[in-house]
Formats: structure tokens, C-alpha cells, sequence
């Protein structure tokens, strides 16, 4: 198998997620580095306009969301699981959860003013600007919590939370991590770094005791590679899963959409860039359509079918 290529940057709380995972699984990768805000071409020349972080790169096959990253690298390396078979169905359900509705409430916290002085004050006037309007955009129409409902929502969250470790267990659900570790971890890990609002925290030792846990799971030691590096790999590599493959026993159409057909998949929540191809993975969990690229080659591009709509190209919005 072709290396593991991580596409992200520090600061991001879905990367941090991946990050641990790979260390949960003393997997190894290499890591590139990629803009915070738009342009983001390299990324972009591999996945076709997804923009979001994290990306994983495996040869020409390349993997949007961290839902499915973390299904992928399960596949790649299934002990120490991230899915017990008997906490799967609530294990993806917690982590479902705290991808969307915990994420959001730990980010409208952050973002409190005392958060933004701490996080963002160094910058120059131009670079928190740009950074505002690409995240305007970015989030489109979607939803914004205000700060006292972010802070209502996040102190009762961590309550809840706190409680799930009364048991005396290790990890959420029991003596071995889950995914529902890492994905209720990344947002509070976003909180907890910086000072001026990690005091939200005080009332939970327990709590932050487990993350403490999380932490000591570790990132591996990724060695750098840069964007063009990355572009170069996909170029020499074949996709797993091309048109030429053939269509998957478990082709699965809800949309009137038949293998090798033109269609667009984008995020069903913010980040709607869409990305066009050949469709040739369509499963009761994930679609994948093939694209050709200037920079990258033949790449096809993986998303979860959960969060994530796909529409006929020419069909109308
Ligand atoms: N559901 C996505 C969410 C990804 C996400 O929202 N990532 C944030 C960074 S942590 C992002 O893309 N921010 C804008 C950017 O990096 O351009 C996933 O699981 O990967």
C-alpha cells in the first residue's frame, strides 16, 4: 500500500481527531501542511474543490471527512479498534453527535472574545480579516450559536460528558477507546489549549483527566512532505477504485445516478464546493467518483454518504 499522506494544519481540531487516531494505531504518515484559509491549490487540484481540513491521501485515492478516514484506516489496520463490535451502532452515534452539535458549541465558546485575543491578537488587521471572511464563507447560511447559547450548551455538554466516566472506566464507553473518544475529544482539545477559556473546564478533573489520556496516545512522528510532493505521488499512482474496476456488487442508487455516470458530491452542511466526476463507488456508506486533474493525474475522490449530498450533473439544484 502506498503511504498514508495527511493533508491539514495544526491548529485543526477534525485534523487533531486523525492525528490521535494514527497514533491510537501507531500507524505512520507523512504530513503535508495546508493554507488555513482559501487558496488552497494543491489541495484543491487532488480533490476537485473540497476544501475542507483534514484531507487523507492514499496514492490517487483521496478521502474527504473524518468520518470516513477513520473508517478507512480501521480497514488499513483494524486492531486497536475504533468500532467494538458490540459499541458500534453507539459509538458512531456519540461521534456523530460530537462532530456537529459538540463541535459547534466548543467553537462558538472558543470564539468568545477573550478567545479570539488569545487565539487570533497577534495577527495583523489584514490576516484577521481574511481569516473572518473565509470562514464567512465558508459556514454560507449555516446556523451560527451565539456565545451565551455556546456557553450554556458546552457547560451542560461536558456534564454529560463528565458523567459517562463515573463508571471509573478508562475511556467513554469503557476500558479501551472508541471513535467516540476522539471525535468528543478534538473540540474540547480546540477549548482547552487556550488559557483564557479553558477555565470551562475547572469543574470536570475527571474529564480532563481522560484528556490526558487522549493526548498520551500521541501523533507518531510524520516526516514533512510538501504539497507538490504529494501531487507527484498521485500523478504516478492508479486509484483503487477507477472506472476501470467495475461497479461493486454493493453499487447502491438512490439517485438515479448509474455507475460512470457525471455527477457532483458536496458537503450537505457548510463548505459547499462541488466536486465533479465519474461516479464509481455508490455504498450504503460512501460515494467516490473519478476526476481528471492537470496537477494530479486520475484521482478518485472518496466522501461518507452520510452528511454529504450527491446530485446527477445537469440535474437541476
Ligand atoms: N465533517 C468534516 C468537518 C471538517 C471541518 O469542518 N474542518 C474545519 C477545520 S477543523 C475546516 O474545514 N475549516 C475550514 C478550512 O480548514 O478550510 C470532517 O469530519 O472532516
Amino acid at each position: 500500500m502506498s503511504e498514508l499522506i495527511f493533508h491539514h494544519y495544526p491548529n485543526s481540531p477534525f485534523s487533531e481527531k486523525v492525528r490521535l487516531i494514527f497514533g491510537f494505531k501507531q500507524l505512520s504518515w507523512r504530513s503535508v501542511t495546508i493554507p488555513v484559509i482559501m487558496p488552497k491549490p494543491d489541495l484543491v487540484a487532488l480533490t476537485g474543490g473540497y476544501r475542507r481540513t483534514p484531507v487523507l491521501q492514499i496514492g490517487a485515492d483521496i478521502y474527504c471527512d473524518t468520518a470516513l478516514i477513520a473508517d478507512v484506516l480501521e480497514r488499513i489496520k483494524p486492531a486497536p479498534t475504533l468500532y467494538p463490535v458490540a459499541q458500534d451502532g453507539l459509538a458512531r452515534t456519540i461521534a456523530q453527535w460530537a462532530d456537529s452539535s459538540l463541535f459547534w458549541s466548543a467553537i462558538g465558546y472558543a470564539f468568545q472574545p477573550a478567545g479570539m485575543a488569545a487565539m487570533f491578537g497577534h495577527l495583523p488587521p489584514q490576516a484577521l480579516q481574511a481569516f473572518a471572511a473565509d470562514r464567512a464563507a465558508l459556514r454560507g447560511d449555516a446556523a451560527r450559536l451565539a456565545v451565551p447559547e455556546a456557553t450554556a450548551q458546552l457547560n451542560e455538554f461536558i456534564r454529560r460528558i463528565d458523567n459517562m466516566l463515573a463508571g471509573g472506566h478508562a475511556f467513554l464507553l469503557g476500558a479501551e477507546a472508541t471513535i467516540a473518544d476522539f471525535s468528543v475529544y478534538h473540540g474540547l482539545w480546540y477549548v482547552r489549549r487556550v488559557s483564557a477559556v479553558a477555565g470551562i473546564f475547572d469543574a470536570v478533573p475527571r474529564l480532563m483527566h481522560w484528556m490526558d489520556r487522549m493526548a498520551a496516545f500521541g501523533h507518531d512522528q510524520p516526516a514533512a512532505m510538501t504539497g507538490e510532493e504529494a501531487l507527484a505521488v498521485a500523478c504516478a499512482s492508479t486509484p483503487v477504485a477507477g472506472i476501470d474496476a467495475g461497479a461493486h456488487a454493493d453499487f447502491l442508487d438512490l439517485h438515479g445516478a448509474a455507475f460512470g455516470d457525471v455527477v457532483t458530491v458536496m458537503p450537505g452542511d457548510y463548505g459547499l464546493d462541488p466536486v465533479e466526476g465519474r461516479l464509481v463507488v455508490s455504498t450504503a456508506s460512501e460515494f467516490a467518483i473519478e476526476r481528471e486533474d492537470a496537477r494530479a493525474g486520475t484521482v478518485v475522490v472518496h466522501f461518507p454518504r452520510l452528511g454529504f449530498q450527491l446530485k446527477k450533473s445537469g440535474d437541476a439544484a
